[in-house]
């Protein structure tokens, strides 16, 4: 089996999370942006990835990554079986996807873009000297295409740090009340929040070696600071020590 990924990808670890959840053994290859469109357009219909590659099945999307694994690999369950359990699974995980997922990104895209090192790290840390260095000529390329399709515009930034708080909140209402987001049990929704939230609070159990570089920026790094004691960043550490 082999995913096809971005290394520092939350989408990825979203779905890595399963995947180790379930003791499978795969193969992560970590893909060259920009390239990666070519190669993952074979696969699916969107160019994003994770895609997960399993002898003919090509899957994209890490929540059809994990209905898939769940279909395949019942061992270690994270999803409801309930059908009312299973419909507020799938509402949350799709909500959080998009309004902690990718305003997160956004946010942090916006500062880190202007660190072509640290964003080099991000995408090719697993990759030999020679594609670290095609990264870098593309660099100016790359920058801005990530910019357009993920920045836009200070606005927009301003906008998601918004949303984001608002899903922040909704998140922290429900685990004040309970251990996990669907109540007494650990399931899929709880793996994928905390991973949503993991390129904020960086836990020390995320695979992606984030502690070899620093924080190149001082806004992040404050903007880091400022949510380290948030209830949620706390349930984040939580999760991650009792079940990564
Ligand atoms: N809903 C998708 C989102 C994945 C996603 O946004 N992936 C980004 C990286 S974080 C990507 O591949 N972007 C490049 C592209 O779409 O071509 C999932 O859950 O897998």
């Amino acid at each position: 089996m082999k995913l096809l990924v971005f290394p520092h990808s939350h989408y990825y670890e979203k779905a890595r999370w399963v995947l180790d959840h379930k003791n499978i053994v795969y193969d992560p290859i970590a893909i060259m942006p920009g390239l990666h469109m070519i190669t993952v357009r074979r696969y699916g219909k969107r160019t994003s990835v994770p895609v997960l590659l399993d002898g003919n099945d090509a899957i994209q999307g890490s929540s059809e990554i994990i209905d898939y694994l769940e279909d395949k690999f019942p061992d270690n369950k994270l999803t409801p079986t309930g059908a009312e359990q299973l419909e507020a699974c799938q509402a949350l995980e799709k909500d959080m996807d998009k309004r902690l997922g990718e305003n997160i990104r956004q946010i942090l895209y916006a500062r880190l873009l202007n660190y072509p090192d640290y964003i080099r790290f991000c995408f090719t840390y697993p990759m030999s000297g020679l594609k670290k260095g095609l990264f870098t000529f593309m660099y100016p390329v790359l920058k801005r295409k990530i910019h357009d399709t993920y920045v836009v515009s200070d606005e927009k930034v301003a906008k998601a740090q918004v949303e984001f708080d608002e899903a922040l909140a909704d998140i922290e209402k429900i685990i004040s009340k309970q251990s996990y987001l669907l109540g007494d049990t650990f399931t899929r929704a709880d793996t994928s929040v905390a991973s949503m939230l993991s390129l904020l609070v960086l836990p020390k159990e995320h695979p992606f070696p984030w502690a070899e570089k620093e924080i190149p920026d001082a806004q992040i790094k404050a903007l880091h600071d400022s949510y380290a004691k948030h209830p949620v960043a706390e349930w984040v550490r939580n999760i991650y020590c009792n079940h990564r």
